[in-house]
Order: C-alpha cells, then structure tokens, then sequence
C-alpha cells in the first residue's frame, strides 16, 4: 500500500487530496515538524533530507517533491479529470500552472518562514520577511490575472490538481484577509475549489500552518 508521510499546513497536503479524491488505498504517517519529527533518524532514513511530504510505494520506493507526488499518481491511476493527459490540449497550460505554483510561488515561502536560511546575519530576518511578501505579491499576481481573464480555475470551467496545489500554497500566505482583497480571482478559485467535501475537510483540518512552525528548525 501506498504511505504519504504528511503532516498539517505542509506540501503533503496536495498530495494527500489527490489520494483521497481519488480513493487510492494509502496510510497516512503524520511526521509532527512541531515536535522535529522531521529530523528523527526513523524519518531521516525515509527521506535524508528531513523534508515533508513523502511517498512510499509499495515496491519500497521513496518519491519526494509534492507536484511531483500528485503527476506521479495522477499518470499511474490514470486520473484524467483532475490531471490532464499527455494528448489533453489543456496538459500545457495544466503542467506550466502546476509547475509555476511549485517552484516560483512555493519557493518564495521560504523566505517567509525560515528566513534565517537566507542570511548569515540573525538581524536581517525581518527583512528578508518583509521582501518576501512583496515577492509573493509578485509572484501571485500573474494567477490572478490569469484566472480573472481565464478563470475560475486553472484550466477555466475545469477543475484540475492545480488548483489544488493553488489552494494549498494560498493557505500559507500570511494575511488571509488582504490575500483576498487583493487576489479577489485567487480566492473564488479557493472557494470553488473548497467547496470540494474533501478538500473542505482537509482544509478544516489545517488548525495550524506547520510549514511557518519556528520549532520546525532550520
Ligand atoms: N519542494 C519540496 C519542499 C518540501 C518542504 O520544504 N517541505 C517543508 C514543509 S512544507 C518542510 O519539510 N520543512 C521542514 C524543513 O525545511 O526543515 C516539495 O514541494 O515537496
């Protein structure tokens, strides 16, 4: 069976929808980054680089990055409506969303949540904060151009993995309220998407924002 090393208001929480929309058989191994579970050694021989999430197949196999996590199952379980296939003429537009989410807005979190990773110097950690909410206003706001011509989802009237993801990495943002007043398309995504029994109850379950946790280390 399929483990998904998760853990609350992480990247393990795309990856654990598309499980469960989809009804693949998994377990879920809760790695609690509030408590450094993430750097046990039990978690570090799953994955050496003590990141979340992870997915263990059956044949052994340990797969990381979650974008990747969600293709990975959304190809082998053929899971064509969420994720466009090869021949989809939406799979363009799908896996450059996906991908832009992954790297260009994801990445920018991290300097608001560990941003002592990022200077030598302890003092300048409000700064680089600070500089990197303005990124991820840079970085938001061709989506809501996007989807405020293009929208409401992703892909237009269909809904895919990357709103998902879309909706994952929206959660993380600091200021929810001035989140939505300036990405008002952004958040009918959210909304939409959230409307989702699945989705609801994954986002419910989100009490806290494990990724920004201070005693997560760094
Ligand atoms: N690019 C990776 C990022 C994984 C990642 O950084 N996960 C965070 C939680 S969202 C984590 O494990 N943080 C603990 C740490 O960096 O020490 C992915 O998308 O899976």
């Amino acid at each position: 069976m399929l483990t998904l090393f998760s853990c609350i208001g992480t990247a393990s929480f795309a990856p654990q929808m598309v499980l469960e929309e989809a009804e693949l058989m998994h377990n879920i191994v809760e790695i609690d980054i509030s408590r450094g579970a993430h750097r046990s050694p039990e978690y570090l021989s799953i994955n050496p680089s003590g990141k979340i999430p992870a997915l263990k197949l059956e044949n052994g196999t340990v797969m990381t990055e979650a974008s990747a996590i969600c293709l990975f199952l959304a190809d082998l379980h053929q899971l064509s409506e969420i994720a466009p296939g090869p021949s989809d003429p939406d799979r363009p537009l799908f896996l450059k969303t996906l991908i832009y989410l992954a790297t260009s807005v994801q990445d920018q979190y991290k300097r608001y949540y560990y941003p002592e990773r990022y200077s030598t110097d302890a003092s300048n950690a409000q700064n680089i904060r600070d500089r990197a909410v303005e990124l991820l206003g840079e970085v938001w706001a061709p989506l809501e151009e996007h989807l405020d011509a293009n929208g409401p989802y992703c892909l237009g009237p269909r809904h895919s993995v990357a709103d998902t993801y879309l909706v994952m990495l929206a959660s993380w943002y600091p200021d929810q309220d001035g989140f939505r007043h300036r990405f008002p398309s952004i958040a009918r995504c959210f909304d939409l998407v959230a409307e989702r029994p699945i989705i609801k109850a994954g986002l419910d379950r989100q009490h806290v924002i494990s990724v920004g946790r201070k005693d997560a280390g760094s």
